[in-house]
């Protein structure tokens, strides 16, 4: 979006004059669009199928493994979320008193850091893998500092790495008892060990997600299930820190109980996430694993999935044949049933309508294959989110909205506009249908301030397990929060250069620096901009570096018109497929906001046109079929609704649905204060 100092150069009819043969781009390849009869691609991988809801799937990782080069790709390829098996238990992490050795799970850390996969810490207090040193104390005391100390110096070594920690392991018993197994802790601490654990636990990293962890709890009636249930629901009626519930999930060939579904939604409802986060079954039926991962899927709050190991010779119990890969590292048939429950499993070709069975998903080409058609045509909703000025906000328009799904909400952050300037606001509601009557927080309230800051972008960081806000300040700023449904828990504003790259500041013209976007491969973090002046900017630091070091400022495309190329750069992956998907505003020849569109291999470019001109637009007026009345003929600065909501960005290939800014045609006036409002696109010629 453009800077406050903007005035109405750019509103409708200044531009009539323009051409549509001044849209050709310069810097940017002009080739033919792609065949549109291209077959679309389903997501072919556990992790990217299960991202599709804003699931992970996972697996436990040995970090002794790594080098085994079969493991490591599927490792890669397949999981967004690693478990260490054994590294973090409390006889490898602290085997002597006060002697800390991360070694080896800082190898499976680092390592899914790198690569953007997420970590489960497994396991702070356990009665197993304990060293003796804790299980022969008997003062009470000392025992408590122990513990305390363990859970603080380990959370403190993994801060911002480790986004969800088993914080107590398996402290139930099994039978009937419903009660606390006899352990060191429990024997000397009594029944609130668990609780001081979990306490510990949130002052120690207030971000992480804490989580307890057993098996056995699968079924809602048995005796252990309702033990750790009565937990979990005293632990929330009294304020006791608790995230989430782990159902490890060892099923024998029968796999999960009848019930599993209830259990997992029983204890959803009292306000805790659920997650499976060990799962093998014996002699891995397809029924059994499909069945399991229904169950995960039928439940909103159930928030992954994790394996414990990748192939048959990898598991504790080897013997049984439990997981989805067999010791040759060949998907067995219960991964393909797993992706198939995931929503996985149709492969659809944009020639006829009928659904072949899918082909083994490491068949299918998706490097080759073209996810996105070469034309669009959508049908626009209302205006369904209007300003809410209040006592101290004069809102005129709201404006650049950035969303994501997330917890069975959509999060929407959008600047507003008024005389006076801008700032940000946020709202989210389960339903579009209720997006008009949401409540707008005001996030100048926040630690983000007052002041000049707009076109907000959010996204999970998941490396760092902390929600990110990108916005222009002036220059390209950013907010972080562990909890995006909290509007006061975004942090000041930092900036991400430490000041304009040269780069822009020989090109930028009479133009403005707005529109800052970040997207990262498993490697790299791009951020881009734009200069309201023909030229997209791109810079560049590594995952592990982010929010720091961005560097190497080059122009990513240009324009010789500038209106051609104007701003509100959007950068996505399309899942299930190498493409990488570029969108920018331009001014049409009518003076009207629309939309083109590129794709590219990777983020580094170099960018083909897709639908990139006025007569074939990524979204213009011409592609769009609006309600009656057509209460916009501009569509302006807006953002995809993803498949997931991390760092990666990735879209669906299919039912593209766009959020997006208009306003009545007949506005005119000071730009800031047009009567932008939003509203979103939803494709109508999606193959499948
Ligand atoms: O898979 C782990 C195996 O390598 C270890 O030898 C074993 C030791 O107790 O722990 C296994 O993992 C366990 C997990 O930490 C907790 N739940 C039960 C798992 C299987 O025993």
């Amino acid at each position: 979006m453009n800077p406050p100092t903007r005035r109405s150069r750019c509103s409708a009819s200044a531009l009539g004059l323009l051409t549509a043969s001044a849209l050709l781009a310069t810097g940017v390849a002009a080739a033919p669009a792609p065949a549109a009869e291209a077959a679309p691609i389903q997501a072919s991988t556990l992790g990217a199928q299960a991202a599709q809801s804003g699931r992970y799937f996972g697996t436990a990782v040995a970090a002794g493994k790594l080098g085994d080069g079969t493991y490591a790709t599927i490792l890669d390829r397949e999981f967004n979320s690693v478990t260490p098996e054994n590294e973090m238990k409390w006889d490898t992490v602290e085997r002597s008193r006060g002697s800390f050795n991360f070694a080896p799970a800082d190898q499976i850390v680092d390592r899914a850091s790198a690569r953007s996969q997420r970590v489960r810490g497994h396991t702070l207090v356990w009665h197993s893998q304990l060293p003796s040193w804790v299980s022969s104390l008997t003062d009470a005391n000392t025992l408590r500092d122990v513990m305390s100390n363990h859970i603080t110096t380990v959370m403190n070594h993994y801060k911002g790495k480790v986004q969800a920690w088993d914080v107590v392991n398996e402290a139930f018993a099994d039978g009937g008892s419903g009660q606390h197994r006899p352990s060191v802790f429990q024997n000397l601490l009594g029944d609130g060990f668990i609780e001081q654990a979990f306490r510990t636990a949130r002052t120690a990293d207030p971000a992480a997600k804490l989580c307890y962890n057993d098996y056995n709890i699968e079924n809602w009636s048995d005796a252990k299930t309702q033990g750790v249930y009565r937990m979990v629901r005293d632990f929330k009626a009294r304020g006791v820190p608790i995230d989430c519930v782990g159902f490890q999930s060892h099923f024998g060939t029968g796999g999960p109980p009848a019930g599993f579904q209830t259990t997992l939604s029983n204890f959803a409802a009292l306000g805790v996430d659920v997650q499976i986060t060990e799962l093998d079954i014996a002699q891995a039926p397809t029924t059994a694993y499909a069945n399991t991962a229904r169950a995960c899927m039928n439940v909103s709050r159930c928030t992954g999935i994790t394996v414990w190991g990748i192939r048959d010779i990898d598991s504790w119990r080897s013997g049984e044949n439990p997981l989805l890969f067999d010791r040759d590292g060949n998907k067995k048939a219960a991964y393909q049933a797993t992706l198939t429950a995931l929503g996985g499993s149709a492969v659809t070709t944009a020639r006829t309508t009928s659904t072949r069975s899918a082909p083994p998903a490491d068949a299918r080409s998706a490097s080759s294959a073209s996810a996105l058609p070469g034309s669009f045509s959508w049908s626009s909703s209302g205006a369904l989110i209007a300003p809410k000025p209040d006592s101290t906000h004069n809102i005129a328009g709201i404006k650049d909205p950035s969303v994501v799904h997330y917890n069975g909400k959509y999060h929407v952050f959008a600047s507003t506009a008024s005389a006076s300037g801008y700032n940000l606001v946020y709202l989210s509601f389960s339903d579009w249908s209720q997006a008009g009557s949401a409540t707008h927080h005001y996030l100048d309230r926040s630690a983000i301030g007052t002041g000049y800051r707009a076109a907000p972008q959010v996204f999970y960081y998941a490396p760092q397990g902390l929600w990110y806000l990108v916005y222009q300040t002036g220059n390209a700023s950013f907010s972080t929060n562990p909890d995006i449904s909290n509007p006061n828990g975004w942090s000041a504003p930092r900036n991400f250069y430490s000041s304009m790259p040269d780069i822009i500041r020989q090109n930028i013209g009479n133009g403005y620096w707005v529109d800052m976007w970040v997207i990262c491969d498993s490697a790299n973090c791009y951020l881009f901009s734009s200069d309201d002046n023909g030229h997209l900017y791109r810079s560049q630091t590594t995952v592990s570096q982010f929010p720091n070091g961005f560097t190497n400022t080059v122009i990513a495309a240009q324009d010789a018109n500038r209106y051609a190329l104007f701003e509100a750069a959007n950068v996505y992956k399309v899942q299930g497929s190498d493409q990488y998907l570029l969108v920018v505003e331009a001014i049409g020849s009518d003076g009207r906001r629309y939309f083109r569109s590129w794709t590219a291999g990777s983020l580094g470019g170099s960018w083909t046109a897709l639908a990139a001109s006025e007569s074939n637009p990524f979204a213009r007026a011409n592609n769009v079929t609006f309600p009656a009345g057509s209460w916009t003929r501009d569509v302006s600065h807006g953002e995809m609704i993803r498949a997931g909501y991390d760092q990666t960005l990735t879209i669906p290939a299919c039912k593209l649905q766009y959020v997006y800014q208009g306003l009545n045609p007949g506005a005119s006036g000071d730009y800031n204060t047009l009567p932008w409002r939003l509203g979103v696109l939803t494709q109508t010629n999606s193959a499948c």
